[in-house]
């Protein structure tokens, strides 16, 4: 089974081929369930955040976007996007992938490199309803020269995840699954319950770490909990809230 039956029925999936973006089809549509659920086989204007492009291959990539609404408002879902990785990186562990690990704020990494990121875009009331669109972008099998025009270092899963045969379907649904109980669990909870295994996971630390634009560097300490990152510099500590800065280890 693809899917629990329970969890089946919170769930209205559409699958498409190609779409510019899943987010931006999600955005655009009526919640008929308790969350709109979209795949493609591949989407032509993927995005990631601040205008950056998300690249994929047709049938080699999974875009996923889940749509639906929170009434914890846009100030409730700080840290929403590090849940999401914890989810993220817990069903593709369970599912064989070896070496996940979380870097601040977004990103999945399979050893140095990112396999996976993450876009939520909130719209609506401070502290009451909103609706969230969660974006997750995941190489399965992209081919090398596919991912050419990608300005960092990347891998998927086939690659460097042990899993070379690896079923794009059955990772799908199981990140669907893991995704659907972290965001009810992160509705009724918060955060604070996700910290743990997030810094249980963190890329960064003990490792000498900057900020992208700053002077600022110092050694990598997890996150709060709140889900600020925690550098610790020779004036003392320094903490960065999502969305402000990134991080990249020296
Ligand atoms: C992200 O942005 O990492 C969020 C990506 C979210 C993509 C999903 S796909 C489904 C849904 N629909 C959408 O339209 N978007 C979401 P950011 O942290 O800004 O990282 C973007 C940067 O990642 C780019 O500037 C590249 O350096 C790199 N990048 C682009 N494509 C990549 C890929 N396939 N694999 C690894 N890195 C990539």
């Amino acid at each position: 089974q693809l899917l629990d039956p329970e969890q089946r029925e919170l769930i209205n999936l559409h699958v498409l081929d190609d779409v510019p973006s899943t987010n931006d089809y999600l955005s655009a549509r009526e919640l008929v369930a308790k969350y709109e659920v979209c795949l493609a086989e591949k989407q032509s204007a993927g995005k990631g955040r601040r205008g950056r492009k998300w690249e994929g291959s047709y049938g080699r990539d999974i875009a996923l976007s889940v749509k639906f609404e929170s009434e914890r408002g846009v100030s409730g879902l700080d840290g929403l996007s590090l849940a999401v990785g914890v989810a993220l990186a817990d069903s593709l562990t369970r599912a064989g992938v070896e070496g996940i690990s979380l870097k601040w704020p977004n990103d999945l990494w399979l050893g140095e490199k990112k396999v996976a990121g993450i876009l939520i875009e909130l719209s609506g009331e401070l502290q009451t309803r909103c609706e969230v669109v969660v974006g997750i972008g995941l190489n399965v099998s992209m081919a090398e020269d596919e991912g050419a025009s990608i300005n960092q270092p990347w891998t998927s899963l086939a690659t460097d995840g042990g899993l070379p045969e690896i079923s794009r379907n059955s990772i799908a649904a199981k990140l669907i699954a893991g995704l659907i109980s972290a965001l009810e669990r992160f509705e009724r909870e918060g955060f604070a319950i996700f910290q743990a295994q997030w810094v249980s996971l963190d890329a960064l630390k003990g490792r000498e770490v900057f900020v992208v634009g700053q002077e600022t560097s110092g050694l990598g300490a997890g996150i709060d909990a709140f889900g600020a990152y925690r550098l610790e510099t020779a004036s003392g500590e320094v903490r960065l809230n999502a969305g402000e800065v990134s991080v990249r280890a020296k």
